[in-house]
């Protein structure tokens, strides 16, 4: 059996980058001889391990369990295509200064899996460590701030309380006069986070998880999940039947309706997030710009793209509509912080669904079923957290035993009490 070792030298040597630019030229026009990026296969009978959604954390848990543990067995079923949901529709953010203990341990680990990952993948994911800044607009947020930034000393991330004079010379574009609405006090400046190509993480965890033997399969909805005897024994899909002792939920604004299939109940309610992007300009933010205040953030992508997003929607729903009342309020919003943009363009925007549990912490590991795991209730976050949700769901899928990093976001939390509140750390207010 080849060791993953082995594997990882086979994935490097893949020839993604023998084109010239002419034959790609010709080979987007022709498609002739465009090599899949991962294979088109059978749906088995039986799997070891079924994965449910095909983002970022379902592809990244495949990865880990095939790569890390040596199990290969492994079907991702996504009922549309890979990267349609959530990993499809963020913001691209990463970051790891969170509020909590277990919070910050945790996404700081996703950050250092970031920092490895274009190697790791042998797939530029665009990683750019451009730094974030969370601003304080009163005493109440400056004091929040101070919190985190001890919490996040404590457990080694970079991250700080800044004046004015500091947030100005980061971003100077910023309106930080007396008597702007939000008058600026200061900020949280975090210089390891930034943001990510979001796409290229997906793709890039598809066509390693691919290279190591997982099957993919997309347009493949879950209808029902078998549960006899209070373990799973397999999934019923729209393309057939599998039985399998592990079905692992990794699905977003669907969690609780997968839950629901094998009788978990989950605390968890589903709430559209809007965010939108503008005509491309020429390269002037560097940082990540926050205000939970406003319930704004701002960031430019390497095309010259300002992406804007806000906080939830006010209404639990599962519509992925956008809504002009989203494009007013998070074009003033932008608009209060950086008067100058006033003339750019707003070229779309769009929906992503965030399931937030009361705690706005994740729901990851066993449930009440035997072979059913969860890796849900990502609320705003869930993309920073892709490799490190997969590296440890795979673990604890692989051993049994739940990793340390994930002990305190299980389920039964919510029954003990134990709950671990990050909404001081959310990147809006919700
Ligand atoms: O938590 O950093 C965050 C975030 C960004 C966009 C939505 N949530």
């Amino acid at each position: 059996m080849a060791t993953a070792s082995h594997q990882r030298q086979r994935l490097r040597a893949r020839p993604l980058a023998r084109f010239s630019a002419l034959s790609l030229v010709r080979q987007g026009l022709t498609r002739a001889d465009w090599p899949r990026v991962w294979q088109h296969r059978d749906l088995a009978g039986s799997y070891e391990a079924v994965v449910v959604g095909g983002g970022v954390h379902g592809l990244a848990t495949a990865y880990y369990l095939a790569r890390n543990h040596g199990m290969r067995n492994i079907a991702v079923l996504e009922k549309s295509y890979l990267g349609s949901g959530g990993s499809g529709r963020n913001t691209a953010i990463i970051r790891s200064n969170y509020l909590t203990p277990e919070g910050v341990r945790f996404y700081d680990r996703s950050v250092r899996l970031y920092e490895e990952l274009s190697g790791d993948l042998n797939f530029n994911v665009m990683f750019s460590q451009r730094g974030h800044l969370t601003l304080a607009h009163n005493d109440a947020s400056l004091r929040t701030m101070r919190w985190r930034a001890e919490v996040n000393a404590l457990e080694g991330v970079d991250s700080g309380v800044i004046g004015p004079a500091e947030v100005a010379r980061l971003v100077p574009q910023l309106d930080m006069s007396e008597h702007a609405h939000h008058p600026i006090l200061g900020g949280l400046y975090h210089p390891p986070g930034g943001t990510i190509r979001h796409d290229a993480v997906v793709w890039g965890y598809a066509r390693a998880a691919d290279a190591l033997g997982v099957h993919l399969h997309q347009s493949t909805e879950v209808t029902g999940i078998d549960v006899v005897g209070g373990a799973v024994r397999g999934v019923q899909t729209s393309r057939g039947a599998i039985s399998t002792p592990v079905v692992v939920n990794c699905t977003a604004g669907w969690a609780t309706l997968i839950a629901d299939m094998a009788g978990v109940a989950l605390p968890v309610t589903t709430f559209p997030l809007q965010a939108a992007v503008t005509e491309p300009v020429r390269p002037f933010l560097d940082t990540v710009v926050v205000s939970g205040s406003l319930h704004v953030y701002v960031s430019q992508t390497a095309r010259g793209e300002l992406v804007f997003g806000a906080a939830v929607d006010p209404y639990p729903s599962y519509s992925m509509r956008g809504s002009l009342q989203f494009t007013e309020s998070v074009a003033g919003h932008v608009l209060e912080l950086m008067p100058a943009l006033a003339q750019l363009r707003l070229l779309r925007q769009w929906a992503g669904l965030c399931d937030m549990t009361p705690d706005f912490s994740p729901v990851m590991g066993i449930t009440p079923v035997e072979g059913f795991f969860v890796d849900v209730g990502w609320g705003t976050y869930g993309f920073k957290a892709g490799p490190v949700a997969g590296e440890t769901m795979a673990e604890l899928i692989a051993t049994g035993k739940t990793p340390e990093l994930i002990a305190g976001f299980d389920l039964a939390r919510f029954a003990d009490g134990r709950l671990v509140g990050e909404r001081g750390a959310a990147a809006v207010g919700h």
